[in-house]
């Protein structure tokens, strides 16, 4: 008897350290989408790669992530009603785009927030950053964690743009939120909100005159093949947030929610590093692809600047001037660390 038991004991505990701790904790056998907006071959594409390698890791093999790029299951706005409905499970997209849902997402968009990705990781990363995404919860979304879509940056097809001047009439395509579409109507230029999934065909068939985003995605959409001219802007700094269905997540048990949040933290620091990386090289990239680059003269951005502090006034009365307050005071703190 004794030995029989030993036995089982002995079978038990090889079984265990076989498939790892994952089949001690709750944890079920999951198929979870996880859309995104750019191509596998980006920025977005490598991240999420890392994410489901990790979930799948810390669960033994149970969780499968299924990661769909290039908006195959819609745009971020999309997903985004998607995920609220429960008919997708998560997600990783614009904070921008979140703004029609919860107001406070719009303090992402205040023009030249950060001055580098220091400043921003310590905002995003903090109390501030967490409350912001936390009001997600009443909307029917959870946010788990940031990553860096980055600096944004001017094309177009029409003309350099060397001064406020030669924003005038410029057509230019713009995420859907009013900010930003207050910002470029600021600016000058005709500011036509519309999905990302849209964008290429719309450069190309020229719906629009040009588009912002960071270097990363101007390289990894191919707009070189369609813009010309390329102005060193970096007017604001854009996250993406990895969202999870709150009705789905409510249905996951404590375990499970770990092995995600663990593994969103993880892609997190590996898409940030990625990302600072692949933007140091991008520009050079985009040169050689044909693209006409200028910077801005430092008085040409200053006026860029000044006229869109007039933005800020009402982005703080949208937020609530508590919260604006909080994240300035929060910056002020990542400025002088
Ligand atoms: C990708 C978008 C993109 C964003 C935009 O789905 O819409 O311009 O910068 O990264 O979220």
């Amino acid at each position: 008897m004794k030995i029989r038991q030993l036995t089982i004991a002995a079978a038990v505990a090889l079984a265990t350290l076989g498939t790892g701790l994952a089949q001690a904790q709750d944890i079920k056998n999951r198929l979870i989408r996880f859309g995104y907006g750019l191509n596998e071959v980006s920025n977005q594409g490598r991240a999420a790669k890392v994410f489901a390698d990790e979930v799948e890791k810390a669960s033994g093999g149970k969780m499968k992530i299924r990661a769909i790029g290039a908006a195959a299951l819609g745009s971020d706005v999309q997903m985004q009603q998607a995920l609220i409905g429960g008919a997708q499970e998560m997600m990783v997209g614009s904070t921008a785009t979140l703004v029609g849902i919860t107001k406070e997402m719009a303090i992402w968009d205040t023009p030249f927030l950060f001055n580098n990705g220091k400043e921003a990781d310590a905002v995003l990363d903090g109390p501030v950053g967490q409350k912001v995404m936390d009001k997600l919860q009443e909307k029917g979304l959870v946010g788990l964690v940031y990553w860096e879509n980055g600096f944004r940056n001017l094309t177009n097809n029409k003309r350099a743009v060397t001064k406020l001047e030669d924003m005038e009439g410029i057509k230019l395509r713009v995420m859907q939120n009013n900010v930003f579409i207050d910002s470029f109507k600021t600016l000058g230029a005709n500011a036509v909100p519309l999905p990302f999934s849209e964008l290429f065909t719309a450069l190309e068939t020229k719906t629009v005159d040009g588009q912002e985003n960071p270097y990363n995605t101007i390289l990894s959409s191919k707009f070189y093949e369609v813009q010309k001219y390329l102005t060193v802007t970096n007017h604001v700094y854009s996250p993406w947030i990895v969202l999870v269905s709150k009705k789905y997540w409510d249905g996951l048990s404590k375990d499970e929610q770990k092995v995600l949040l663990d593994a969103a933290k993880k892609s997190r620091d590996f898409e940030r590093k990625d990302t600072r990386a692949e933007a140091d090289k991008a520009l050079a990239d985009l040169r050689a692809k044909g693209m006409q680059v200028n910077e801005l003269s430092s008085a040409e951005a200053g006026r860029m600047r000044d006229k869109l502090s007039a933005i800020n006034t009402s982005i703080a009365a949208n937020v609530g001037e508590s919260l604006w307050k909080e994240v300035q005071d929060a910056v002020a703190q990542a400025r002088t660390a």
